[in-house]
């Protein structure tokens, strides 16, 4: 996501902590983030070229038209070494939290460990950060966004996001949040036990939610989508309600395991 959709997750999670994860949270951000998670969300984005072996670890390569993810034969970097793609930093940054309040200090740097964590519990939720390997997720697939050049990734990643935020919500990314929390508590309330809930036990379960994006990314992003295919209205609207099913999902189960971590 961009830095809208990470903030999103990141602010709908940062209102269903518990009080224990909640005052974690405070206690591990900076003082300069004025105890907002959201402000950090992008962060790990940042740091990609400072820190080189992270940028592996934002999305996960999957064989070509197989629409299908499995964690043994997928996460890896392009080098083949294993464990380095999204889902597997989500279980080693959970890892190292859980080192939180230990007697001893942890050997780790926590607050680094906090804002991998919530900003790849946002990333393995966009359906193309797990998405084909040739096409790299779909940054090779050269599209219009209506009469704008963009990249099928990019069009996942921001284009969706921003024309929702034009249309319905006057320009302003708090409005996208509460219209998305809105339906947390309405329509998809009796659906939220179900993305909270882990079938391996432990929180998070990094391989549901990468397996769940590439099948979106095929009955949905790729769907239709051919080079210089011209994305308009038909796409947009079609595609808006899986984005924000996405978004809202990466929230709930960022809280969720934070909640998890910290209780
Ligand atoms: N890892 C994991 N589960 C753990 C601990 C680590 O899957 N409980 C994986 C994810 C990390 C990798 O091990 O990406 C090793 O990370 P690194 O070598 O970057 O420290
Ligand atoms: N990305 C991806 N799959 C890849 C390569 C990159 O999902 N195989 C993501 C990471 C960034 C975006 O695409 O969100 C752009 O990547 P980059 O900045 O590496 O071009
Ligand atoms: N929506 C939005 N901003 C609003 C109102 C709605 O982004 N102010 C989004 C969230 C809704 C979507 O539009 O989920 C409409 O899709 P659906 O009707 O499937 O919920
Ligand atoms: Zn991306
Ligand atoms: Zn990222």
């Amino acid at each position: 996501w961009g830095v809208d959709g990470h903030l999103t997750v990141c602010r709908i999670a940062q209102a269903r902590l518990s009080d224990a994860a909640a005052n974690a949270v405070k206690d591990l951000l900076p003082a300069s983030a004025d105890d907002d998670l959201g402000s950090l969300c992008s962060w790990a984005d940042e740091v990609k070229f400072h820190y080189r072996w992270s940028s592996a670890l934002h999305f996960i390569d999957t064989p070509d038209n197989l629409c299908t993810y499995q964690y043994t034969r997928d996460c890896k970097d392009e080098n083949g070494i294993k464990d380095r793609c999204v889902a597997g930093a989500i279980n080693n940054y959970t890892t190292q939290l859980l080192s939180y309040g230990n007697d001893a200090p942890s050997q780790y740097n926590l607050t680094e460990a906090l804002l991998f964590l919530a900003h790849f519990m946002g990333d393995i939720h966009q359906p193309l950060h797990v998405g084909f390997t040739s096409d790299k997720g779909g940054n090779t697939i050269d599209v219009h966004w209506y009469t704008r050049k963009s990249v099928l990734h990019h069009v996942w990643d921001d284009n969706i996001i921003e024309t929702a935020e034009q249309r319905y919500d006057n320009s302003d990314v708090n409005e996208l949040i509460d219209a998305l929390q809105k339906n947390i508590t309405d329509e998809w309330a009796d659906k939220v036990k179900t993305w909270e809930a882990c079938s391996s036990g432990k929180l998070p379960c990094p391989n549901v939610y990468a397996s769940e994006s590439i099948k979106a990314a095929c009955n949905w992003a790729y769907k239709g989508v051919s080079e210089n295919s011209v994305l308009e209205d038909n796409y947009f609207l079609t595609r808006l309600p899986v984005v924000n099913l996405r978004l809202a999902q990466g929230g709930v189960r960022l809280a969720a395991t934070l909640n998890s971590i910290f209780g």
